[in-house]
């Protein structure tokens, strides 16, 4: 017999009640990718950390991978509606990294650049608190459509917010919309309340449900 490979929850219910309301699980991890995949050459991949900051950073990858990582164990709900359960993460926290730099004390909100030009916004707090800059998932270094060699991990948000292919941190006083929060998605993403779409966006543009 085929086992069904999406399991359709309510809320409160599946693994210990850790799947928002409206999600599906899988096991599959699905890729999501707004456009081409960016072509990175590791030789010359960089990450910097700029605007509201006492020192800009710019680091080359062995720079990066010599600060010190962590692993997170985390959720991933994509607001297309599937979620994934357990992934474990390997890299360089946002809090770690953003230390380096020095936030000044008026920054609040950061936008995470990509190659590509994709990009997303969050309060710096949050990006503190559980912001993960990833190149390893399950043990394994990340597929290339997966954001290798690094990705972004903000795992209490839907997955928008967690950028592939990140080479830039920077820090903001106010915030300002990402790539798809420009595009009528929700500038918090909160998968229990179900903050997918700008409600009065999804009104005027019913095809807005799910890209
Ligand atoms: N640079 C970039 N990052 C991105 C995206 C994208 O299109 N470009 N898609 C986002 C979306 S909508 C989701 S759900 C996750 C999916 O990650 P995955 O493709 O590794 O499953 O990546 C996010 N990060
Ligand atoms: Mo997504």
């Amino acid at each position: 017999m085929k086992r069904p490979d999406k399991v359709k929850t309510t809320p409160g219910q599946g693994p210990g009640g850790r799947v928002p309301p409206g999600q599906f699980l899988t096991t599959k991890f699905p890729v999501l990718t707004y456009g081409p995949e960016p072509k990175i050459d590791i030789d010359t991949w960089q990450i910097r950390v700029f605007g509201l900051v006492e020192r800009e950073l710019t680091l080359n990858w062995k720079q990066f991978s010599d600060l010190q990582w962590t692993t997170t164990l985390a959720d991933f709900h994509c607001v297309t509606q599937w979620s994934q359960l357990d992934n474990t993460w390997e890299g360089v926290t946002v809090s770690d990294l953003v230390a380096a730099a020095g936030p000044k004390p008026d920054a609040q909100f950061v936008m995470a650049h990509c190659y590509g030009g994709y990009s997303t916004n969050l309060p710096l707090d949050l990006a503190m608190d559980e912001g993960l800059l990833a190149h390893k998932l399950d043990g394994e270094p990340l597929g290339m459509s997966h954001g290798w060699p690094l990705r972004l991990i903000v795992p209490s948000v839907y997955g928008w917010k967690s950028a592939k292919w990140v080479n830039g941190i920077e820090l903001m006083a106010g915030d300002s919309p990402g790539f798809w929060e420009q595009r009528g998605y929700h500038n918090e993403g909160d998968p229990w309340k179900e903050e997918r779409f700008w409600p009065e966006l999804t009104k005027q543009r019913p095809d807005l449900t799910g890209t």
